[in-house]
Protein backbone atom coordinates (compact mmCIF):
# COMPACT_ATOMS: atom_id res chain seq x y z
CA UNK A 1 0.00 0.00 0.00
CA UNK A 2 1.37 3.73 -0.78
CA UNK A 3 -0.17 6.76 -1.29
CA UNK A 4 0.80 10.07 -3.10
CA UNK A 5 1.97 12.59 -0.05
CA UNK A 6 1.92 15.82 -2.43
CA UNK A 7 -0.92 18.06 -2.06
CA UNK A 8 -2.32 15.59 0.63
CA UNK A 9 -4.45 16.78 4.05
CA UNK A 10 -4.90 14.79 7.19
CA UNK A 11 -7.46 15.93 9.37
CA UNK A 12 -6.63 16.22 13.20
CA UNK A 13 -10.05 14.94 14.92
CA UNK A 14 -9.90 16.86 18.15
CA UNK A 15 -11.94 19.15 20.59
CA UNK A 16 -8.71 20.35 21.91
CA UNK A 17 -7.15 23.48 20.14
CA UNK A 18 -3.90 22.85 22.53
CA UNK A 19 -3.22 19.29 21.21
CA UNK A 20 -3.89 20.47 17.44
CA UNK A 21 -1.37 23.35 17.65
CA UNK A 22 1.14 21.12 19.43
CA UNK A 23 0.53 18.48 16.56
CA UNK A 24 0.21 21.13 13.55
CA UNK A 25 3.97 22.53 14.53
CA UNK A 26 5.33 18.94 14.66
CA UNK A 27 4.14 17.50 11.43
CA UNK A 28 4.74 21.03 9.81
CA UNK A 29 8.79 19.30 10.44
CA UNK A 30 7.79 16.67 7.87
CA UNK A 31 5.93 18.63 5.42
CA UNK A 32 3.00 17.11 6.71
CA UNK A 33 -0.38 19.39 5.92
CA UNK A 34 -2.87 19.19 8.79
CA UNK A 35 -6.56 20.57 9.49
CA UNK A 36 -8.17 20.62 12.76
CA UNK A 37 -11.68 18.76 12.34
CA UNK A 38 -13.81 19.07 15.62
CA UNK A 39 -16.06 16.06 14.63
CA UNK A 40 -17.65 14.25 17.73
CA UNK A 41 -15.58 11.27 18.38
CA UNK A 42 -16.64 8.65 20.72
CA UNK A 43 -14.05 7.62 23.42
CA UNK A 44 -14.85 3.74 25.15
CA UNK A 45 -14.58 3.94 28.18
CA UNK A 46 -11.02 1.06 28.04
CA UNK A 47 -8.28 1.07 30.17
CA UNK A 48 -6.17 1.10 26.63
CA UNK A 49 -5.55 4.14 25.30
CA UNK A 50 -4.72 2.05 21.75
CA UNK A 51 -8.17 0.82 21.73
CA UNK A 52 -9.82 4.27 22.53
CA UNK A 53 -7.91 6.02 19.56
CA UNK A 54 -8.16 3.35 17.23
CA UNK A 55 -12.21 3.22 17.83
CA UNK A 56 -12.23 7.14 18.07
CA UNK A 57 -10.65 7.27 14.23
CA UNK A 58 -12.77 4.07 12.58
CA UNK A 59 -16.15 6.66 14.09
CA UNK A 60 -14.51 10.24 13.44
CA UNK A 61 -13.78 8.45 9.81
CA UNK A 62 -17.16 7.25 9.02
CA UNK A 63 -18.58 10.39 9.76
CA UNK A 64 -16.77 12.45 7.47
CA UNK A 65 -14.78 9.84 5.43
CA UNK A 66 -11.46 11.94 5.57
CA UNK A 67 -7.82 10.69 6.21
CA UNK A 68 -7.78 11.03 9.85
CA UNK A 69 -6.15 11.17 12.92
CA UNK A 70 -6.89 10.40 16.56
CA UNK A 71 -4.99 11.07 19.78
CA UNK A 72 -5.52 9.75 23.08
CA UNK A 73 -3.40 10.26 26.03
CA UNK A 74 -3.33 10.40 29.73
CA UNK A 75 -1.00 10.51 32.90
CA UNK A 76 0.32 7.62 35.08
CA UNK A 77 1.21 8.54 38.66
CA UNK A 78 3.49 5.67 39.96
CA UNK A 79 2.30 6.14 43.49
CA UNK A 80 -1.15 6.16 42.84
CA UNK A 81 -1.08 2.68 40.72
CA UNK A 82 -1.01 4.82 37.17
CA UNK A 83 -3.70 6.67 38.02
CA UNK A 84 -5.80 8.63 36.21
CA UNK A 85 -4.62 6.70 33.12
CA UNK A 86 -7.07 6.57 30.65
CA UNK A 87 -9.47 8.40 32.65
CA UNK A 88 -7.36 11.76 32.45
CA UNK A 89 -9.63 13.68 30.51
CA UNK A 90 -12.37 12.86 33.63
CA UNK A 91 -10.04 13.58 36.48
CA UNK A 92 -8.63 16.84 35.01
CA UNK A 93 -12.70 18.15 34.67
CA UNK A 94 -13.30 17.26 38.09
CA UNK A 95 -10.44 17.42 40.79
CA UNK A 96 -7.91 19.30 38.25
CA UNK A 97 -4.42 20.10 38.68
CA UNK A 98 -5.36 20.76 42.62
CA UNK A 99 -7.04 18.07 43.28
CA UNK A 100 -4.03 15.68 41.72
CA UNK A 101 -1.66 17.32 44.04
CA UNK A 102 -3.81 17.48 47.16
CA UNK A 103 -3.42 13.14 46.53
CA UNK A 104 -0.06 13.66 46.23
CA UNK A 105 0.17 15.30 49.68
CA UNK A 106 3.21 14.20 51.23
CA UNK A 107 3.82 11.42 48.82
CA UNK A 108 7.70 11.42 48.13
CA UNK A 109 7.80 8.69 44.87
CA UNK A 110 6.60 11.58 42.42
CA UNK A 111 7.68 9.56 39.04
CA UNK A 112 4.74 9.78 36.69
CA UNK A 113 4.48 9.24 32.84
CA UNK A 114 2.50 10.59 29.98
CA UNK A 115 1.30 8.26 26.94
CA UNK A 116 -0.40 9.08 23.85
CA UNK A 117 -1.20 7.26 21.25
CA UNK A 118 -1.90 8.33 17.75
CA UNK A 119 -4.16 6.39 15.37
CA UNK A 120 -4.30 6.87 11.70
CA UNK A 121 -7.23 5.62 9.12
CA UNK A 122 -8.14 6.19 6.11
CA UNK A 123 -9.62 4.96 2.86
CA UNK A 124 -6.09 2.82 2.06
CA UNK A 125 -6.13 0.93 5.17
CA UNK A 126 -7.89 -2.18 6.24
CA UNK A 127 -7.87 -1.13 10.21
CA UNK A 128 -6.21 2.13 12.39
CA UNK A 129 -2.07 2.08 12.41
CA UNK A 130 -0.86 3.17 16.01
CA UNK A 131 1.87 4.78 17.08
CA UNK A 132 2.70 5.25 20.64
CA UNK A 133 5.04 7.98 22.60
CA UNK A 134 5.34 7.99 26.03
CA UNK A 135 7.75 10.25 28.52
CA UNK A 136 8.91 9.75 32.01
CA UNK A 137 8.97 13.02 34.87
CA UNK A 138 7.91 13.52 37.92
CA UNK A 139 4.77 15.37 39.17
CA UNK A 140 5.81 18.67 40.78
CA UNK A 141 4.64 19.47 44.96
CA UNK A 142 3.38 23.11 43.79
CA UNK A 143 1.75 24.27 40.61
CA UNK A 144 4.11 25.98 37.72
CA UNK A 145 1.92 27.14 35.63
CA UNK A 146 3.96 29.23 32.91
CA UNK A 147 0.57 29.45 30.54
CA UNK A 148 2.13 27.53 27.86
CA UNK A 149 0.55 24.38 27.48
CA UNK A 150 -2.88 22.86 28.74
CA UNK A 151 -4.10 20.45 31.43
CA UNK A 152 -1.67 18.44 33.69
CA UNK A 153 1.14 20.44 31.92
CA UNK A 154 2.03 23.12 34.77
CA UNK A 155 2.22 19.83 37.31
CA UNK A 156 4.60 17.94 35.00
CA UNK A 157 7.95 18.25 35.03
CA UNK A 158 10.06 15.86 32.18
CA UNK A 159 12.96 14.41 33.55
CA UNK A 160 16.53 16.17 33.09
CA UNK A 161 14.33 19.57 32.97
CA UNK A 162 13.80 22.25 35.62
CA UNK A 163 10.93 23.53 34.14
CA UNK A 164 7.41 22.07 33.62
CA UNK A 165 5.65 21.74 30.37
CA UNK A 166 3.59 24.85 30.96
CA UNK A 167 6.89 26.62 31.21
CA UNK A 168 7.93 26.01 27.75
CA UNK A 169 7.15 27.02 24.50
CA UNK A 170 5.15 24.49 22.13
CA UNK A 171 8.93 24.10 20.44
CA UNK A 172 10.62 22.73 23.47
CA UNK A 173 7.70 20.70 24.70
CA UNK A 174 7.36 19.14 21.49
CA UNK A 175 11.26 18.29 21.45
CA UNK A 176 10.56 15.79 24.89
CA UNK A 177 6.73 15.13 24.65
CA UNK A 178 4.77 12.00 24.31
CA UNK A 179 2.68 13.44 21.75
CA UNK A 180 5.38 14.86 19.61
CA UNK A 181 7.44 11.56 19.92
CA UNK A 182 3.66 9.15 19.00
CA UNK A 183 3.42 12.10 15.97
CA UNK A 184 7.19 11.57 14.92
CA UNK A 185 6.78 7.78 14.49
CA UNK A 186 3.49 8.43 12.43
CA UNK A 187 5.18 11.08 10.52
CA UNK A 188 8.07 8.85 9.22
CA UNK A 189 5.94 6.00 8.15
CA UNK A 190 3.53 8.14 6.70
CA UNK A 191 6.16 9.79 4.92
CA UNK A 192 7.57 5.93 3.72
CA UNK A 193 4.22 4.97 2.62
CA UNK A 194 3.88 8.23 0.43
CA UNK A 195 5.31 7.55 -3.37
CA UNK A 196 7.52 10.98 -2.53
P1 LIG B 1 -9.81 15.12 22.48
O1 LIG B 1 -10.23 13.78 23.04
O2 LIG B 1 -10.93 15.94 21.97
O3 LIG B 1 -8.71 14.98 21.47
P2 LIG B 1 -8.94 15.64 25.22
O4 LIG B 1 -8.46 16.88 25.88
O5 LIG B 1 -10.14 14.95 25.81
O6 LIG B 1 -9.16 15.98 23.68
P3 LIG B 1 -7.32 13.24 25.74
O7 LIG B 1 -8.53 12.45 26.05
O8 LIG B 1 -6.30 12.66 24.84
O9 LIG B 1 -7.73 14.66 25.12
O10 LIG B 1 -6.53 13.68 27.02
C1 LIG B 1 -6.94 13.41 28.29
C2 LIG B 1 -6.51 14.48 29.25
O11 LIG B 1 -5.15 14.23 29.64
C3 LIG B 1 -6.52 15.90 28.70
O12 LIG B 1 -7.77 16.51 28.82
C4 LIG B 1 -5.48 16.56 29.61
O13 LIG B 1 -6.09 16.96 30.82
C5 LIG B 1 -4.49 15.44 29.85
N1 LIG B 1 -3.37 15.54 28.89
C6 LIG B 1 -3.20 14.85 27.75
N2 LIG B 1 -2.09 15.25 27.13
C7 LIG B 1 -1.56 16.22 27.89
C8 LIG B 1 -0.43 17.07 27.76
O14 LIG B 1 0.38 17.02 26.72
N3 LIG B 1 -0.22 17.94 28.73
C9 LIG B 1 -1.02 18.04 29.80
N4 LIG B 1 -2.11 17.31 29.99
C10 LIG B 1 -2.38 16.41 29.03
Amino acid sequence: MSFQLKGKVIFFATNNINKFNEAREMLNHYKIAVGMLRVKTIEIQSESLEEIAQTSALYAFEKCGLPIIVEDAGLFVDALNGFPGPYSSYVYKTIGNEGLLRLMNNVENRRAKFQSVVAYFSEELKSPVCFKGEVHGEITVKIHDGNSGFGFDPIFKPVNSDKTFSEMPTSEKNKLSHRARALKSFAEWYTKESDL
